[in-house]
């Protein structure tokens, strides 16, 4: 049941945060969702009545204001750096994440939210994993700067839950496909990527080489799942800020295989660069039967559907 009335989304502007704050905004209201994030324009798709304010995760001075003038109750935190621009400045990746988690944890338990979002990430699998199926509870030995401060920000979920009482959840997303705002520095970015040069040129240069297998998501499940779990009641949850969720796994010739059915004469073809490596150290796929048992997930999107829908939709606005 959800019994929660006000939120706060950090990181809103980002690629699933624009798209998750429009949904809570139809759910919630308009006027209880305060969208905010370190950059100046709110985009069009938010529209002007949102409610939103630059934030810098790492002021805990301002985000507690905040948090104590709109009575905020409930917390999705997305702000983050990614694996791709993590790797570029390890240290700055470390800052933002975590520091940015602690502030979110400390200013929670201090105003009494009652619920918190913390996504995590597929990036928190490496060495040692299967690369089929990977279970639940598989050893988390990340490769990446990104990974390592997911793995982290997953035990603290656990931990302030058990330490402090605070109902703190996440997800391990897979790549998340869509056609509103661009991923902001992944590894996983050329699934998107890959659609708008489709569309615009016909040809694409994959940063990721043939052969290369992962596990992906399109928004709508994104969304659909982060809203689910967060309406679920506690005492249905066997995990604490990380769940395994899946959807779909492709390669880049197998995305590009179904994109040809629908722009027959695109090409693809393959220069890959630093993020290869991370995205070898990923699993081909997961499995995500406990949080099918706990709270009821199944995506609504394939590879094809997916496929549909994007270039129908990315034709439009590219128009
Ligand atoms: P994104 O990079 O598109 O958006 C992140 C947003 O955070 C950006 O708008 C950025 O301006 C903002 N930001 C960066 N530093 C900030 C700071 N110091 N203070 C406030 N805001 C700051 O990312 P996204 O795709 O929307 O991802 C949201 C969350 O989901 C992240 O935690 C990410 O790790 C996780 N995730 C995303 C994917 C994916 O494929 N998109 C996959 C796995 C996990
Ligand atoms: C990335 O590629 O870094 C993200 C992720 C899978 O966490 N999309």
């Amino acid at each position: 049941m959800v019994n929660y009335k006000k939120i706060l989304v950090t990181g809103g502007l980002g690629q699933i945060g624009s798209e998750l704050s429009l949904e809570l905004q139809k759910r919630y209201g308009i006027e209880n969702v305060v969208i905010t994030d370190i950059k100046n324009e709110i985009p069009e798709v938010l529209g002007q009545n949102s409610i939103y304010l630059k934030l810098d995760v790492l002021d805990y001075e301002k985000l507690t204001e905040i948090i104590k003038k709109y009575e905020i109750d409930a917390i999705f935190h997305l702000a983050a750096i990614f694996s791709g621009r993590g790797e570029e400045d390890p240290f700055n990746c470390w800052n933002v994440n975590m520091n940015g988690n602690i502030n979110i944890f400390k200013a929670a338990i201090e105003y009494k939210v009652k619920r918190v979002f913390i996504p995590s990430s597929m990036a928190v699998w490496g060495i040692g994993i299967p690369k089929e199926n990977v279970s639940q509870d598989s050893v988390l030995r990340p490769t990446s700067m990104y990974g390592v401060t997911k793995v982290a920000g997953e035990r603290l979920c656990e931990y302030m839950f058990h330490k402090y009482n605070l109902d703190c959840r996440g997800l391990r997303y897979p790549g998340i496909i869509s056609s509103e705002a661009l991923p902001g520095g992944g590894t996983t970015d050329y699934a998107v990527e890959i659609f708008y040069e489709a569309i615009k040129h016909k040809k694409y240069t994959s940063y990721i080489d043939k052969g290369t297998k992962l596990p992906m998501m399109y928004m709508p499940d994104c969304i659909k799942a982060t809203i689910m779990l967060m309406e679920t009641d506690v005492e249905k949850l066997t995990c604490h800020g990380d769940y395994n969720i899946a959807a779909f796994s492709f390669t880049p010739e197998e995305i590009a295989d179904e994109i040809k059915k629908l722009i027959p004469d695109f090409e693809i073809d393959y220069k890959p660069d630093f993020r290869q490596k991370i995205a070898e150290s990923w699993p081909a796929s997961i499995d995500d039967s406990v949080a099918r048992r706990d709270w009821g997930w199944s995506p609504d999107y394939d590879i094809t559907t997916m496929t549909k829908d994007m270039i129908e939709k990315l034709s439009k606005k590219l128009k």
